[in-house]
């Protein structure tokens, strides 16, 4: 280990190691012999006392007032963007994407958490008349209580700080689990908020492996709220054991994004959209553009100019500036990926770029794949259907907007969509007709502000939003509340009939 940091779990205020004595390796997707950290292999006995801490910190959390909580939010926020630099570095060396975007993500948590920081002075409820005389109505937020958070390596800052932030300005607390490839993120971030003045016990981390941790976080009675973010197949799970005790889950899911060129589309600007769309992130993003579907007329033109900014991207290290795109994140999915190209080919459809593994000098040290782009994918095609996670964009053409529409819900999940026109007439009839839950004109189906809703319809999600007001609905109830200063009974439905 020589000198390479060991980092602990936080729980109730404390950095305090596992009870299970063990630990794991976080390290460099770009580099393998680059060990990041060593982190705490943490056993549900230490789940248990992460949310016992919660649950006692709640009880007093729950009565700070939202401004003063809000406060605390703001100086995390001013800290984030001291240390973004610093983090983003980290984040780069634990989980491979370039600089420019752990930037980026690191940034999409510092505008979270100035987001809900305001909300502290908002956090509106409703003021409505009563159907009585001398009857006052309203609504208020409430929280909920300790809420368990399961968080991917893909934004190992941002998405924590989308999950984190609207929690604890509502009043709830907090026990959250990193991705195991991208644990340092989240002990930046949590380092951050007990410097800052969080409470101790209002937020806790507890590293290690979703496997043997999962139960604990979502079957602990004191939990009230489980937030995910993942594949699908392990969201239902998580959803099946929320279902058992009503606990309330917010999923967010997986995607097949696709962006939409008509043939008034400025081409070279859809070509930029693509490009950013599918290959930024190595494709790891829930949003990325996995497929690309061209009106036939501009098809031929389209693809070429694609293909060959395709070919030129630089494939490296994140921290290398002048690199375009990372590794993979690790040796499993880099598998599942090369897998994936070898179903592309054997179903038919043409690889014009792309396809390999990069290995050789120093990409021998890392999970390296060339940006892939295919053609001629049919609707049949396993590569036009399953969420691949990676460089792998699966292009078709079409014939009319009609077909564009079907051929973009033609999928289980429903995230992101983009329509590249000129015409607005178009442009509004997808806008209408795709079924997802972020839509973009000419720009690519990445690129979500933190404040509008996110979160996708069908396979992608259970009907939740993360970001924006919407999160405030995850993590507060409403209590409705009818004042009578009458001095008498007045019974609703039946004396003002
Ligand atoms: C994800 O893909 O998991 O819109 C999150 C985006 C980012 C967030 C993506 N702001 O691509």
């Amino acid at each position: 280990m020589g000198d390479t940091k060991v980092y602990k779990n936080f729980i109730n205020g404390k950095w305090v190691e596992s009870q299970s004595g063990e630990t794991f390796e976080n390290r460099n997707p770009a580099h393998k012999d680059e060990l990041i950290g060593i982190f705490q292999k943490s056993t549900s006995s230490d789940v248990d006392m992460a949310i016992d801490a919660a649950a006692q910190a709640y009880k007093k959390w729950r009565l700070v007032p939202a401004p003063k909580r809000g406060e605390i939010l703001f100086r995390i926020a001013s800290r984030l963007e001291k240390e973004k630099e610093r983090f983003s570095q980290d984040m780069t060396r634990e989980m491979g994407k370039v600089i420019k975007e752990t930037r980026g993500d690191t940034q999409e948590a510092i505008d979270m958490t100035f987001y809900m920081a305001g909300e502290g002075r908002r956090l509106f409820g409703m003021t409505t008349p009563s159907e009585m005389n001398k009857k006052f109505n309203m609504t208020i937020r409430q929280p909920l209580g300790v809420c368990s958070f399961i968080t991917p390596w893909n934004f190992p800052m941002a998405i924590p700080a989308w999950k984190m932030m609207p929690a604890l300005i509502c009043g709830n607390t907090i026990v959250i689990k990193p991705a195991t490839d991208t644990p340092l993120s989240v002990v930046n971030l949590v380092k951050v908020c007990e410097e800052e003045g969080i409470p101790p016990g209002v937020v806790n981390l507890v590293t290690g492996s979703g496997g043997t941790l999962g139960k604990a976080l979502i079957d602990n009675p004191a939990v009230k709220v489980v937030s995910f973010t993942g594949s699908t197949e392990v969201g239902r799970k998580v959803s099946q054991a929320c279902a058992t005790n009503f606990k309330h889950a917010c999923l967010e899911m997986g995607g097949k994004n696709v962006q939409i060129v008509m043939d008034d589309a400025k081409l070279d600007l859809a070509v930029d959209g693509v490009v950013w769309g599918a290959f930024g992130t190595t494709g790891q993003r829930c949003t990325a553009t996995s497929r690309l579907i061209v009106q036939k007329n501009v098809a031929e033109k389209m693809i070429s100019m694609l293909v060959e900014r395709a070919k030129k991207l630089k494939i490296g290290n994140g921290l290398d500036e002048s690199v375009d795109m990372g590794p993979c994140i690790n040796e499993a999915q880099l598998q599942t990926i090369l897998k994936y190209i070898e179903i592309g080919k054997k179903e038919g459809a043409r690889l014009l770029t792309g396809g390999e593994h990069l290995t050789g000098g120093d990409y021998d040290k890392g999970f390296f794949v060339q940006p892939t782009v295919f053609t001629e994918v049919t609707q049949s095609m396993r590569i036009w259907k399953e969420e691949i996670f990676g460089p792998v964009l699966s292009v078709s053409t079409f014939d009319t907007l009609e077909q564009a529409i079907e051929m973009a819900n033609d999928t289980i999940y429903g995230l992101s969509a983009s329509i590249y026109t000129q015409d607005i007439n178009n442009a509004y009839v997808a806008m209408r007709d795709v079924y997802t839950g972020i839509f973009y004109v000419n720009a690519p189906t990445i690129g979500a502000e933190t404040h509008l809703p996110f979160g996708g319809t069908k396979n992608t999600g259970n009907g939740h939003r993360e970001a924006a007001m919407a999160a405030l609905d995850v993590f507060s109830e409403w209590k409705s509340i009818y004042i009578d200063y009458s001095g008498i009974l007045q019974r609703a439905q039946i004396d003002n009939a």
